[in-house]
Parts: C-alpha cells; sequence; structure tokens
C-alpha cells in the first residue's frame, strides 16, 4: 500500500512543482502590473489634483519692478503666499530700465498655469522674466512647496543696490 501512499505524494509534489512554479511567475507578473499601474496613475492623481487647484479663483498680487524714479528696488519686496492657493502675480515695470523678476527656487516649488504678456500666453515652467520698459506680465500659479524664497534681478548692480525680495510660501 505504502508504493500507492508514495505514488501520490509524488504525483502531489510533481503537481505543485508543475502548478506553483508557472504561479510563482503569475504573481510577479501581477505584482510588476500593479505596480506599474500605480506608478501610471500617480501622474494622473497628480494631474486631477492640478486640474482643481487650477480652478480655484485666484488671488491678485501686484509687484512693480523698479518705479518711475528708477529706484532699484521691488514694490512690495515681500510676499506671503499659501501652498496650494492659486495666485495671479501682476508684474510691471515703469521705469527706463529693464528688469528681471528672478526667484528660481521659488519657481521650482510652484506649478505655473501660464504666463500671460501682451498677446501671449506661455504655458509650462518658468524660472525667470525679464521686463522691458513699461512691460506688464501675468504670471498664474500655484505654490505646491512651504518655504523662504530669495527674489531678485540679477542685472549687473542690481542685486546690489537693494532690488531684491523675498517669498514666503507657508502651508
Ligand atoms: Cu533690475
Amino acid at each position: 500500500m505504502t508504493w500507492l501512499v508514495k505514488t501520490i505524494n509524488n504525483y502531489l509534489y510533481q503537481f505543485f512543482l508543475d502548478w506553483l512554479q508557472p504561479l510563482r511567475h503569475i504573481y510577479l507578473i501581477l505584482y510588476l502590473l500593479l505596480y506599474m499601474a500605480f506608478i501610471s496613475t500617480t501622474p494622473a492623481m497628480a494631474a486631477n489634483l492640478s486640474g482643481g487647484l487650477l480652478k480655484q479663483p485666484a488671488t491678485e498680487i501686484t509687484v512693480s519692478l523698479s518705479n518711475s524714479a528708477n529706484e532699484l528696488k521691488f514694490e512690495p519686496n515681500h510676499l506671503e503666499l499659501v501652498a496650494g492657493k492659486r495666485y495671479q502675480l501682476r508684474l510691471t515695470n515703469p521705469s527706463q530700465l529693464k528688469h528681471y523678476f528672478t526667484a528660481k527656487d521659488f519657481a521650482d516649488g510652484i506649478w505655473t498655469q501660464k504666463v500671460e504678456a501682451g498677446k501671449v500666453e506661455i504655458k509650462g515652467a518658468i524660472h525667470e522674466l525679464e521686463l522691458k520698459p513699461g512691460a506688464e506680465a501675468e504670471w498664474v500659479f500655484v505654490p505646491l512647496k512651504s518655504g523662504k524664497y530669495s527674489l531678485r534681478c540679477p542685472i549687473p548692480g542690481h542685486t546690489e543696490a537693494g532690488m531684491t525680495g523675498e517669498i514666503v510660501v507657508s502651508n
């Protein structure tokens, strides 16, 4: 009778070997598929989040780059923003010189919806804006990362003369 048990055991063992080995691969494939699905839905979720965030009414802020007296400063030179809120930053240059609005680290931590200047709308990541005398631009964005960021005009002599500022993003 033991030979029968042995045969059945062998049969069962073979059965498990034959079926479980491929199952292990299926498991691995399923795991990979799930993992890939997770990876691919993450940007989709981010897009949904951005979509919702980008539909809120925007808070308007105006920053003047220098002034009609050509003073080398931003007015105001301190901005307080809240992460996740939508802003419409209006930049003006009423001076006779060109100026930059440069806040690289700040720009890295925001979602730019658009920059509008004249009849042109620019979409996508923006890091720096140059405003010629009399120019105006609108930057619509949502800050995503809290922090304290520095703002400056990198034209030689302007930063040194005090054309700097600070942007604080809180949660
Ligand atoms: Cu300047």
